[in-house]
């Protein structure tokens, strides 16, 4: 092929690391920075208001406030993130209370199979209960409070978000504010307008 002279002043693409390499599921592309996205706007989220509910089917509906969603079991979590948008954040430290230590506040009904997460501002976001069982080595859920030892930005979700980590981002609702669980899937906000009900991003799952 012919010396390209033009395409010799483009800058070349570092080759990765093949560690990091592995990390970046099909048709993402590395970010540094952390992008905001949403539908609408940002909420004021007020401390002495805000409430979590755990309803649906479960035996005793509950509503926790915030010291009681705080007085729950934290840890801290490491992992990447992928938006359906097509960047990738790796390394990400956050600090939070394990889904799993949501789950035991109340009991579940035998049918319930599916969940449909809740958050402001009217966002929903529809996940399998199993997705949200995972076993620690494949990365389990849990609700964020701090990311880089920093409590979370508004415009990344404080107080609280949901992160699930093996799927797309959308699915990890920033101002959560509840959990349903259902005895089948429903489309959450996303998924109403064409997004995957899964969301897998190693499956290129981004639209249904
Ligand atoms: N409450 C709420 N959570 C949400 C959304 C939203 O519109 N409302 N958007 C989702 C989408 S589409 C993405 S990509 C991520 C973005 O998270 P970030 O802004 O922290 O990067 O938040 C998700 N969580
Ligand atoms: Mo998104």
């Amino acid at each position: 092929m012919a010396f390209d002279f033009f395409d010799s002043l483009r800058p070349k693409r570092k080759a990765l690391d093949p560690d990091i390499a592995a990390r970046i599921p099909p048709g993402q592309t590395l970010t540094e920075k952390w992008p905001v996205l949403q539908y609408g706007g940002v909420p004021r989220e007020d401390l002495a208001k805000w409430s979590f509910r755990i309803f649906g089917l479960v035996e005793e509906p509950i509503t926790l406030n915030w010291q009681q969603f705080m007085a729950l079991p934290h840890r801290s979590y490491h992992n990447d993130i992928h938006c359906v948008t097509h960047w990738t954040k790796l390394n990400n430290d956050w600090e939070g209370v394990p889904f799993e230590e949501v789950l035991k506040l109340v009991k579940l009904k035998p049918n319930a199979t599916h969940v449909m997460v809740h958050a402001d501002i009217n966002f929903t976001a529809n996940l399998a209960l199993e997705e949200l069982q995972r076993p620690e080595e494949d990365g389990r859920s849990f609700f964020a409070f701090k990311h880089s030892g920093e409590e979370l930005t508004m415009e990344h979700g404080w107080p609280l978000r949901l992160v699930v980590p093996k799927l797309y981002l959308w699915k990890s609702a920033k101002w959560v504010r509840g959990l349903e669980f259902m005895e089948r899937d429903r489309p959450g906000f996303w998924e109403s307008y064409g997004y995957h009900m899964h969301g897998d991003p190693w499956l290129e799952e981004r639209y249904g």
